[in-house]
């Protein structure tokens, strides 16, 4: 006889209500079109509502890729440029402060830097984009160098991932992006990023940045040649590292952009669905019971998905953004920036009420003269 789909549920929404963990079979079955979307996604946000209550996050934050010349050739990326190509740039000291100088104007509290690892670039460059803006914004959370560039200055440097995360700290640092996760599994990794930093690199990197006290963000590449097994696999990962470390502040998953780069062409691979980010989304909050944000990255996921999935599992959309290119040389059509009074709106609009926050989850209070921090935002409440 057939199950009906809240049967083939009940197991998994009895654990959830219980507050019990999922297991990898779990995660596998909420992957299936045996499950519906509505059903999952109320389940997702039953987790998320015990975890922010009705709060959408976001923050006033831009982005700096100070080159996108790359050694690497990940197969997905429409960003990265060879040495000699026209659209290949390299930013120097004057346009880097310029770029600081214009995010501070704009109320910015954070700026995400990450990039391409130039052939000539040496390490005291990449310190030097951390110490410069240290010392001429500090007001700048400086959230920079996911594991990829951290195992390059290691290489670069011929010292240990520790050394050069203390370096960096020590330079302004304040945390570590998301990115460079791409999918841990090898048979997936090794097809579309063989040569860059491995996932042992990858963890050891953020569990270093741990346990010297460096939150850091998580993500996914979804939505290419993966399968749900791989997914699965990538979620209960980073949540064992996060059983040892409690340092993820945010997961993010990231749909992937088929234009311009050789995965999308070669493999014929549309853009995943609001569908499937939506259930990307809802899965995430479901498996990842330690980690206290899952983020809607409205840059990647379009402006009405991402109110949705302030629903379906999600409690932070990312921010007012400014310059970012990695989506948009993959084909995002989403705008280059968005104001403050629209981001809070379109929160409002799903229902939440907009919580402008710091890179470190502190509530920000806007004042004549700036802003002030107040205490770090506890999940839960
Ligand atoms: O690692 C590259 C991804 C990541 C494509 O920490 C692509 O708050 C889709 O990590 N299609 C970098 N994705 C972006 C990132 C991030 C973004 C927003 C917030 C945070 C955070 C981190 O972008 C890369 C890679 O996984 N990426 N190319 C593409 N064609
Ligand atoms: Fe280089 Fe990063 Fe693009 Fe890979 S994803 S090619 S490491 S810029």
């Amino acid at each position: 006889m057939l199950r009906t789909s809240s049967e083939v549920l009940k197991p998994i929404r009895d654990k959830v209500e219980a507050g019990e963990r999922l297991t990898f079979d779990d995660g596998l079955l909420l992957e299936s079109p045996e499950v519906p979307l509505p059903e999952l996604g109320e389940l997702a946000n039953l987790v998320r509502e015990r975890k922010n209550g009705n709060a959408g996050y976001y923050n006033i934050n831009t982005h700096l890729n100070a080159t996108n010349i790359c050694v690497y050739r990940c197969s997905f990326c429409a960003f990265r440029s060879d040495l000699r190509e026209a659209k290949g740039y390299w930013m120097q000291d004057d346009a880097i402060l310029e770029r600081g100088a214009e995010a501070v104007a704009n109320g910015c509290t954070e700026m995400h830097i990450v990039g391409g690892l130039h052939h000539q670039a040496k390490y005291d460059w990449y310190r030097k984009v951390i110490s410069l803006l240290r010392d001429n914004c500090p007001s700048l959370h400086l959230k920079a160098w996911t594991p990829v560039e951290i195992d390059w200055f290691a290489r670069l440097t011929k010292k240990s991932i520790r050394w050069v995360l203390e370096d960096l700290r020590e330079a302004g640092l304040g945390s570590l992006p998301g990115g460079g996760a791409e999918i841990f599994h090898p048979e997936i990794r090794r097809q579309i990023c063989e040569h860059k930093a491995d996932t042992r690199r990858w963890f050891e990197t953020h569990r270093t940045a741990h346990e010297l006290g460096l939150r850091s963000n998580c993500t996914m590449l979804y939505g290419h040649i993966e399968e749900p097994r791989h997914r699965i696999d990538h979620l209960v990962r980073l949540r064992e590292l996060q059983d040892e470390t409690n340092g993820f502040q945010t997961y993010i998953p990231l749909a992937f952009h088929p234009e311009n780069n050789k995965l999308g062409i070669e493999h014929n691979i549309k853009k995943p669905s609001a569908l499937m980010d939506l259930r990307q989304m809802a899965v995430a909050r479901l498996m990842l019971d330690n980690i206290d944000h899952i983020k809607a990255y409205w840059i990647m996921l379009g402006v009405g998905t991402a109110q949705l999935a302030l629903s379906y599992g999600a409690d932070d959309i990312d921010g007012t953004v400014r310059h970012e290119l990695i989506y948009h040389d993959a084909g995002a059509t989403t705008p280059e920036v968005m104001s403050v009074e629209d981001i809070e709106r379109l929160i409002r609009e799903a229902g939440r009420e907009p919580i402008e926050r710091d890179t470190l989850y502190r509530r920000v209070d806007r004042t004549a003269a700036g802003f002030t921090l107040g205490e770090k935002i506890t999940a839960g409440v």
